[in-house]
């Protein structure tokens, strides 16, 4: 039996039409209450919701799911009133009049957890499509909730369980000889195991880049251009641009969509040597904020200074972050005091103020980016959480092959097969719950 829940399902706030779902037992009783009498699954049909006194709570339309053809796999109904607060409050006093209660956040996907409608990668690729700002975000979003890594994973599963029954009736009757090329097969099918998990290790974080967004700092000395480069990329003025050098301090983040690609743009402190204490700090942060990004946008005044090798070494010897890729920007070359760039490194000659170059650049971030993420169409890990699981898998699949009695190798290949099903949820932990469905928002 279970308790039967509601919620506003779309946004909250005033808008043209709001969506509240029921899901339970007596979802199509309290509908019925309320005046819905077309109970045709999956059709929505117009009519009008009454309270119990008769009144009036809305115009509105209604659209039935049986169980277990609905989100949850409980009887739904889902009521496409118009979105305004007051009609929200008298129908929810109307459901918690009638014994419905309304749900916790996150409570409808975790039902359609506990009913198998999805496994957590699934419940994970819905809290990613729910807050997919970019259509890299969104396609990878929509990968997972089609179910792309419960596969694999379980396909892993089903190739471990076997194993580990052989293992375990190889226990059972000691015996009985296990014949050499059952074990040599065994032992073969652990290897590969192993090189398909490693192999989906290595992928060099692209799914959560993507999911998280790709960092790209911009560095440089003062006065470059960098505050009004990133103003100029937004198309909003997020950083003060001034002619005083030392203006911008703290780091400055703002999200960017660079054709589809998610990218978090962090303007910083011009680098120099600085006896200003807050200055300094800032300075700090910029090196910091270049160390850990995965793309540096170098921006020099091409005015001021004769660009060449020195130069560039000069500007980015604070920073110790050789794997990202260093974009080189030479500003201001509307200017007619501007220096041909005399380097064997590549740059991209930029006029803030005239906006030359800045498609150059934004097609160059492009193709870095994409090197950085390109996704074939393999399933890739998007949460550290799959991440720790997997290493904890692949650790117990390597201390097998060398475990000294077979109860040993059984214990590993079973732990393997649990870290496997803490992934998908198939292990039952409940504070594994917990850190699944926090993020989810109410009426989902
Ligand atoms: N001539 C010229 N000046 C620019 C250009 N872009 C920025 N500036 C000027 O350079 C100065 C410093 O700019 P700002 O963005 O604050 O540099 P930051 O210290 O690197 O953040 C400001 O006076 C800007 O107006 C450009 O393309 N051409
Ligand atoms: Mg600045």
């Amino acid at each position: 039996m279970s308790k039967t829940i509601y919620a506003l399902a779309s946004g909250v706030g005033r808008s043209g039409v709001g969506v509240v779902r029921i899901s339970g037992d007596n979802a199509f009783d309290f509908a019925k209450q309320l005046g819905v009498k077309n109970f045709t699954p999956n059709k929505l049909a117009r009519t009008n919701l009454f309270a119990n006194n008769g009144d009036l709570i809305d115009e509105a339309m209604a659209v039935a799911f049986k169980n277990p053809n609905s989100f949850t796999g409980e009887d739904v109904v889902e009521l496409h009133i118009h979105g305004s607060q007051a009609i929200l409050n008298v129908l929810f006093d109307e459901l918690d009049k009638q014994g419905a209660r309304l749900a916790e956040p996150g409570e409808f996907s975790k039902r359609a957890f506990a009913n198998n409608k999805m496994d957590l990668t699934q419940a994970e690729g819905l809290i990613d499509l729910i807050n997919a700002e970019t259509k890299a975000q969104m396609r990878q979003a929509q990968r997972q909730t089609q179910g792309a890594l419960r596969d694999l994973y379980n396909s892993w599963a089903d190739e471990l369980l076997p194993l580990l029954a052989h293992c375990e009736a190889y226990i059972d009757f000691p015996d009985e000889d296990l014949p050499e090329s059952v074990k040599k097969q065994t032992d073969e099918k652990i290897q590969n195991l192993i090189s398909s998990i490693l192999n989906h290790l290595e992928d060099n974080n692209r799914g959560e880049r993507i999911r998280n967004g790709i960092q790209v700092a911009i560095i440089g000395s003062p006065n470059a251009g960098k505050s009004s480069l990133i103003n100029a990329l937004t198309k909003r003025d997020v950083a003060i641009v001034s002619e005083q050098a030392g203006t911008t301090r703290d780091v400055i983040e703002v999200n960017l969509d660079i054709k589809g690609y998610p990218v978090r743009l962090f303007d910083t402190a011009g680098i120099r040597e600085s006896d200003d204490v807050v200055e300094s700090e800032g300075i700090k942060r910029a090196v910091k904020s270049a160390n850990q990004a995965d793309v540096i946008i170098l921006v020099i005044d091409g005015v001021k200074n004769k660009i060449n090798d020195e130069l560039i070494l000069q500007n980015t010897k604070s920073i110790e972050n050789d794997n990202a890729p260093l974009v080189i920007l030479a500003n201001k070359n509307e200017n007619s005091g501007f220096n041909t760039p005399q380097t064997s490194k590549s740059i991209i000659p930029m006029s803030i103020y005239t906006g030359d170059g800045i498609d150059k650049l934004v097609n160059q971030l492009y193709d870095l980016i994409s090197g950085l993420v390109a996704t074939d169409s393999e399933p890739i890990i998007t949460r550290n959480r799959h991440r720790r699981a997997l290493q904890d898998c692949l650790d117990s699949l390597i201390q097998s092959q060398t475990a000294p009695v077979p109860e040993l190798v059984t214990e590993d290949l079973r732990i393997a097969l649990r870290h496997l099903g803490i992934i998908t949820g198939t292990v039952d932990v409940e504070e594994l719950l917990d850190v699944v469905f926090k993020d989810f928002c109410i009426g989902k």
